[in-house]
């Protein structure tokens, strides 16, 4: 088994000790960081939500596999993101109401310290007015919806109009997550969809300049 293939597997069975150990040995090793979020972290994630579907495991394992990726993001994020640039621009990002994933609005938060941005995360369950409130407050170009559930997709057409129909200041509006489409995108009046935090930085930067 290789290095990546380890840390994959120690994140889909909820080892979090391993996980980091792992990570650490991988960076020490030379392995690109992105290449383990791409690599090993990603599809192991993937293969825990296809377990869970099929039944063969519940939230416990699910969670577990969760917080053994936050450990490998916690080594990784400062790699991720470099260190002593003033960011260009200002981003506010969160998970919509009702949801509490927060696994991928993490991991685009830190592409977006990567690509320069300052980003005010508002965490998971995040009310509209909240979303509205930051923006009046923090005055980014960009903010970002996350969404993981069908059933939180009815929020994020909440959240946009919110926004939209508010005295807050203009800003372009990206949306992502598992079930959100470009399609979906354009229909509830956001600007941009990325399908993931790699493209939701570039997109990001261009929608920002
Ligand atoms: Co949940 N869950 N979960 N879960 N969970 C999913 C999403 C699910 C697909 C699993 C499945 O059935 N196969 C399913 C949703 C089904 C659906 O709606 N169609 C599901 C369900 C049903 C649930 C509960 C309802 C289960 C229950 O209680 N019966 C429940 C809901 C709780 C709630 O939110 N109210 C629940 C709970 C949980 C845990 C708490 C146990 C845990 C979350 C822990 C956490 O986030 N801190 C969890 C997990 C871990 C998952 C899976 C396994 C993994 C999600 C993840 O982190 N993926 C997930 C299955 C799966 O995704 N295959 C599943 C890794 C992450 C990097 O990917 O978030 O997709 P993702 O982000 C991607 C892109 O989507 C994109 O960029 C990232 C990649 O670069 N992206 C953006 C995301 N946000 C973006 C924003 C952008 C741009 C791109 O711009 C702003």
């Amino acid at each position: 088994m290789t290095l990546l293939q380890s840390i994959a597997a120690s994140v889909a069975a909820g080892r979090r000790k391993d996980a980091g150990k792992l990570t650490s040995e991988a960076l020490e090793a030379g392995i690109a960081p992105a290449a383990i979020v791409d690599e090993a972290l990603l599809p192991a994630m993937a293969a825990v939500g296809e377990k869970f579907r099929r039944d063969e495991i519940f939230i416990p394992e699910m969670l577990v596999a969760s917080l053994a990726m936050k450990e490998a993001m916690r080594l990784l994020t400062p790699h991720l993101v470099e260190a002593g640039v003033e960011p260009k621009y200002t981003a506010v990002i969160g998970t919509v109401q009702g949801d509490l994933h927060d696994i991928g609005k993490n991991l685009v938060a830190v592409m977006w310290r990567g690509a320069n941005f300052k980003v005010i995360d508002l965490g998971t369950n995040v009310p509209p007015q909240a979303f509205v409130d930051a923006i009046k407050e923090h005055r980014p170009q960009v903010v970002g919806l996350s969404a993981l559930l069908t059933t939180t997709m009815p929020a994020m057409v909440t959240t946009v109009k919110a926004i939209r129909t508010s005295d807050a200041p203009p800003v372009k509006i990206l949306v992502g997550g598992a079930p959100i489409t470009s399609q979906f995108a354009d229909e509830i009046g956001a600007d941009a969809y990325a399908s993931d935090a790699a493209t939701a930085a570039d997109l990001a930067q261009s929608l920002a300049a």
